[in-house]
């Protein structure tokens, strides 16, 4: 059936948020004359580069109509604004997504229809913006997306990298880095504001004064400075009129030329001091979990958020209300402790530039930020060097030292019996080089701080963060995460989203919650049939991707495994690899196995200088070679990984999915978000009792989710009694033969010593992650799978169990506990 035919049943009526005919012209004349006018080209005649363009900049100009009609009313109704704080936004292309917000998908499918063209061949054109790394990006994203739909007067901020996140390509089995450069042909979804201007400063000294009341005042000033330019992304509500924005600071030049040195005639050397100035918003940091301690990355840190703090300010002073208000009318989400320096950024503002006193600064900051944490592994844990922030954010050292001069007070007094503990919660680590710890600034400066599941909050207040629970035994509070269903279940699944539609009516699309009633429909023969149908049609695609890039046949009926996520020890891709290895011997052992056939695939990125992934990559490709091209088992077992994984590739392979591989060590996972995409579309999740996978248990269902392994208590104990990986070793044949296959040159023929740095890691160096720990039951569970899979009548049900389970991990829901419990803002709708 031709799409058109059957849009308006998947989604809400048109006519309830916007009278038809509210425009003279149509989107498709629109596009034609954005291409004569805007791209200064011939549009007699399109091909997909000009019908994209030309689409795009019809839909922007629909989009700013409705911003700038709410941008008003948030100033005619005196909203309190929520601005969210995020190093990185994931949003993913958008094209498609914002048709469908704005009810446009339909004109534009008739457009493309009269020049011979489709939306599926057209959004190819687009260049996916990768501003993020992984979970914390994307979550941004979602998040931005239900505030829109939900109508919230919120804000997003981050810096516009020229380089986005690196591309990834495989050669040899090896990842190689290419630059990311997605700004390449320019980005219309991206407006440019140059009068939208801030001066920022770096360095410098701070002078002292005395006020007419005789208090000491200080004065920042030297140093260098850079500008700091708006660049606005605009995000709609789903149907609802309503569209928000992203602000995105670009780094410019301070003066175009340091007249001085180019007078002096040195041109170059005055060209080089503008192109430092530029660096600072070049390009984003390759580290997911684990920060990067250079300086640049502390200047990316200060930079957006002080241009951000000054752009609240200046909203703010156009209210004329007392500075009392400021938290009444706003309030700040810092997406992790990236951006933590807006507190001393703020208490700088109110202190040396409007003048306010300490207690009155510092009672506006505490009622103003609300703090969330995304991960508890102790590298990632953001400090730095007083020395640095000393020489390149003098004023803000000197904030930080009465923070904590004052705060440890106060704890000295209420804990008077505890001598150990000031030291332990100081906002400066002892040590031979002092370090400021950011996530103790932002506890300590804001009156909310979250973690993202229940078993990370759970885990923050016993073990990370316990000191503070009883310093501020109110300030802790769960979130657990959330997926916006439109991305990630609309979007990416039509032919689902159409059964759900044509069953459930389209109100899913907001509430999510209805999925619930697709419980109902399981023994329905006909239904379940239609559910395998949507399956295997996402199963082809997929399989014809596969084909495509990596010349790899694979069968559409064989169980679609899938890992995908950054590489990382402790999501260890490891066991799921070992586990191929063996299933591998097995079948070379009996030929005649009856077996399901499996296909295994994995993406993901390493960040480039962590070797140790970059290692699992490469013992994921070698083994994928060799079994692929088995003819012992090629019938039953295929290897693939994707290169360059990232959102669009997560919402081809999403829909696509049997199993979901969620198989992080206990304890290690915040919540994870991807387990959630996957088991909305209908994936059965192999999975640890880890972040969030415990709550999506919960909620589908004990006999619909397959749990092994040691929990998080366990993993502690297990240490605690120490932990011997050689038992393991020793007392497991198919796990010993496997680890010494990797010990050898099985998988690269004539280098034996290619994955030692693996072997080693899992034996002589005390495997951290406890994979082989885990290794028996997550054999014997798959096993399990493979077994039920072909049980098709039990699998269907249980692939819908999933999906009418998922209803709460919708952004909109965590969203909206964030407005209630922490934000206290109006949606308005
Ligand atoms: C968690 N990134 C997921 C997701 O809450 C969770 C840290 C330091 C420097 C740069 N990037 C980071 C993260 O900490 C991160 O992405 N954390 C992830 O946040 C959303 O679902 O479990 O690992």
């Amino acid at each position: 059936k031709d799409v058109k035919d059957y849009l308006h049943l998947l989604d809400k009526p048109l006519d309830e948020f916007e009278a038809p005919g509210a425009r003279n012209s149509t989107l498709g004349e629109d596009a034609l004359w954005h291409v004569l006018y805007s791209l200064g080209q011939d549009n007699t005649y399109l091909n997909k580069r000009k019908a994209y363009w030309g689409l795009v900049l019809a839909v922007r100009d629909r989009m700013l109509e409705k911003w700038t009609a709410v941008q008003r009313k948030y100033y005619a109704n005196d909203d309190k604004r929520l601005y969210y704080l995020s190093l990185e936004f994931l949003p993913g292309k958008f094209l498609r997504g914002n048709l469908l917000a704005l009810g446009l998908e339909n004109e534009a499918h008739e457009f493309l229809h009269e020049h011979d063209l489709s939306l599926d061949e057209i959004v190819d054109e687009e260049c996916e913006p990768g501003l993020g790394n992984g979970g914390l990006g994307r979550l941004a994203s979602c998040y931005m997306d239900s505030m829109a739909t939900l109508g919230l007067p919120a804000y997003g901020y981050g810096i516009r990298y020229s380089y986005g996140l690196f591309r990834q390509e495989i050669r040899n089995g090896h990842q190689v880095e290419q630059p990311d450069n997605w700004l390449h042909e320019g980005s219309h979804w991206l407006i440019p504001r140059p009068h939208n201007l801030f001066p920022i400063r770096f360095y410098g000294t701070v002078n002292e004064w005395l006020d007419d009341d005789g208090m000491l005042r200080h004065d920042w000033r030297g140093g260098d400075l850079v500008m700091a330019m708006a660049n606005d992304m605009y995000v709609p509500g789903y149907r609802n009129g309503h569209v928000n924005s992203i602000r995105l600071w670009e780094a410019r030049p301070h003066k175009e030329f340091v007249l001085s040195s180019f007078n002096a005639g040195d041109y170059i050397g005055s060209v080089q001091e503008k192109i430092s100035d530029e660096n600072i918003s070049m390009v984003l940091y390759p580290s997911d979990d684990a920060p990067e301690g250079k300086t640049l990355r502390l200047k990316q840190q200060y930079f957006f958020v002080a241009a951000t703090m000054r752009d609240m300010v200046r909203r703010f002073k156009k209210l004329n209300k007392p500075w009392d208000q400021l938290p009444e009318k706003n309030v700040v989400q810092l997406n992790e402790t990236h951006p933590a320096i807006a507190i001393p950024e703020l208490m700088r503002m109110l202190l040396d530039e409007e003048l306010l006193g300490w207690e009155e600064a510092w009672c506006i900051c505490q009622k103003l930020f609300a703090y969330t944490n995304h991960t508890i592994l102790p590298e990632a844990l953001e400090t730095w060097p007083v020395k640095l922030i000393e020489r390149l954010l003098p004023r803000h050292m000197q904030i930080i030292y009465e923070i904590n001069r004052r705060f440890l007070e106060e704890v000295r007094l209420h804990f008077r019996d505890e001598p150990e503990l000031p030291s332990r919660v100081s906002l400066i680590s002892a040590g031979p080089e002092q370090r400021v710890r950011m996530s103790h600034l932002a506890i300590v400066g804001s009156f909310s701080v979250n973690g993202v599941s229940s078993l990370h909050t759970q885990i923050l207040k016993d073990r990370v963060f316990h000191d503070f629970i009883r310093i501020f035994p109110d300030r802790f509070n769960n979130k657990t995460n959330g997926i916006t269903p439109r991305r990630w279940l609309r979007q990416c699944n039509v032919p689902l989203s159409w059964l759900l539609s044509e069953h459930l009516g389209c109100n899913w699309i907001t509430d999510l919650t209805q999925l619930k009633k697709l419980r109902e429909l399981v023994d329905d023969v006909e239904f379940r049939h239609d559910w395998e149908q949507c399956r295997l049609t996402n199963k082809k695609r997929l399989a014809d991707y596969i084909e495509k890039v990596n010349g790899i046949t694979v069968n559409p009926h064989s169980i679609f495994d899938v890992q995908v996520k950054r590489f990382h020890e402790y999501k260890r891709q490891l066991l799921n690899i070992l586990h191929i290895i063996s299933l591998y011997n097995n079948i070379r052992r009996n030929p005649d196995v009856k077996m399901q056939p499996c296909t295994f695939i994995f993406g993901g990125k390493a960040a480039p200088s962590y070797q140790m992934a970059k290692d699992i990559i490469y013992l994921i490709n070698c083994v994928a070679r060799r079994v692929n091209s088995d003819p012992h088992t090629r019938n039953f077992l295929k290897v693939i990984f994707l290169a360059n994984y990232n959102v669009s590739l997560a919402q081809l392979l999403v829909p696509a999915t049997d199993v979901s591989e969620q198989i992080s060590t206990a304890g290690y996972e915040a919540s994870g978000t991807g387990n959630m995409k996957f088991a909305l579309n209908g994936a059965l999740t192999i999975g640890t009792r880890d972040g969030a996978n415990i709550e999506i248990g919960e909620r589908v269902g004990d006999g619909n989710i397959y749990l092994f392994g040691l929990c998080e208590k366990e993993v502690l104990a297990l240490r605690r009694r120490g932990y011997d990986p050689w038992e393991f070793y020793k007392n497991d044949s198919e796990l010993r033969e496997v680890l010494d296959m990797i010990n050898s040159d099985q998988f690269t023929p004539g280098d034996s010593t290619a994955f030692s740095s693996i072997f080693n890691s899992l034996l002589t160096g005390g495997d951290p992650f406890m994979v082989l720990a885990d290794y028996r039951a997550y054999v014997e569970t798959h096993k399990r799978i493979s077994h039920e899979y072909v049980d098709r009548d039990l699998w269907i049900k249980k692939s819908i169990m999933n999906t009418a389970g998922m209803g709460y991990f919708s952004s909109d829901r965590a969203v909206k506990e964030y407005i209630d419990g922490i934000w206290s803002l109006e949606p308005d709708v």
